[in-house]
């Protein structure tokens, strides 16, 4: 793996997700005007990329092309973030609704590393497919518009699928790995220091990682992540709420309270463009 640069770390904001709604948190961002005024006001905080999830009027997941385009023009009227679709999009949506944002043009987009059963709630039972195949076909699409993949990986199991695109030299270096700790909703493993550093130390070479971890596990995750020399990603998507008791009031607050923490271990948040640089997003 890569460390980040000692100085650095590189904070992702995921601000809506498919799985939070305002009936639980009112403050989720979930139509453009406000997923991209809340990027604008994480960017300003610190965050260097923007991962998105798109919204129908309604509110429900979409994968709807225009509406992902919509979200495009407002942040980049707004800010210079990195724009990270979600190609994990949302339990309602099919295969091929799921990767139609690639064509909205992103700099960069999610890719699910291994298929996984959803364990509770109202798709309990519902498989989040991503078989081998698929994933394949989605990075074909990647590097056809050039756009960079995040592999998110939720257990060991999933790095065969990660070793399988580098043998067939279907993703460039340096690779980019979320690792997405404690969603036990969809057979993560759970988010605990020992698990974080044995998927780390599965990390391929030439990897920059990244740290995802839900819920109340969120805080204490991402920290570690960061004095391991990886990258964070906090946000209402993976979690709601600010502290016990206490729901989040906007994204910027946990992009704020990352900043801070970073700085007390004597890091910068990587602006979008060093962002840009050190994952080698646009630099052909
Ligand atoms: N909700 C996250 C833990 C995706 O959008 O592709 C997983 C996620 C999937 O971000
Ligand atoms: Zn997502």
């Amino acid at each position: 793996m890569i460390r980040l640069p000692e100085d650095k770390v590189i904070i992702t904001v995921a601000q809506t997700g498919a799985l939070v709604f305002k009936s639980m948190n009112p403050n989720v961002p979930e139509q453009p005007e406000e997923i991209a005024d809340s990027a604008y006001a994480c960017c300003q905080e610190g965050a260097a990329i923007c991962h998105i999830h798109a919204r129908d009027k309604e509110g429900k997941p979409t994968g709807g092309k225009e509406v992902f385009e919509e979200i495009h023009e407002r942040i980049r009227a707004k800010c210079n973030i990195i724009i990270q679709d979600s190609t994990g999009g949302g339990p309602n949506l099919t295969l091929e609704q799921r990767i139609e944002c690639l064509y909205a043009k992103p700099e960069m987009a999610s890719l699910n590393m291994g298929t996984m059963i959803r364990v509770s709630g109202q798709y309990s039972g519902v498989p989040f497919s991503n078989m081998r195949k698929d994933i394949e076909a989605y990075i074909i699409r990647m590097n056809e518009l050039g756009v960079k993949p995040e592999m998110e990986v939720y257990s060991h199991a999933m790095f065969r699928e990660v070793d399988n695109l580098i043998r067939k030299g279907l993703v460039r270096k340096p690779y980019y790995i979320n690792l997405v700790l404690g969603m036990m909703y969809q057979g993560a493993v759970d988010a605990s220091p020992k698990y974080l550093y044995s998927m780390i130390d599965f990390l391929p070479e030439d990897t920059i990682f990244n740290v995802t971890s839900v819920g109340v596990a969120q805080l204490p995750l991402t920290t570690m992540g960061m004095i391991l020399g990886g990258c964070i990603r906090v946000g209402m998507e993976d979690n709601i709420y600010y502290k016990r008791e206490e729901l989040v009031k906007n994204n910027a607050q946990l992009v704020a309270r990352a900043v801070r923490i970073a700085r007390e271990l004597n890091k910068e948040p990587a602006t979008p463009a060093e962002a840009r640089k050190i994952l080698g997003i646009g630099f052909d």
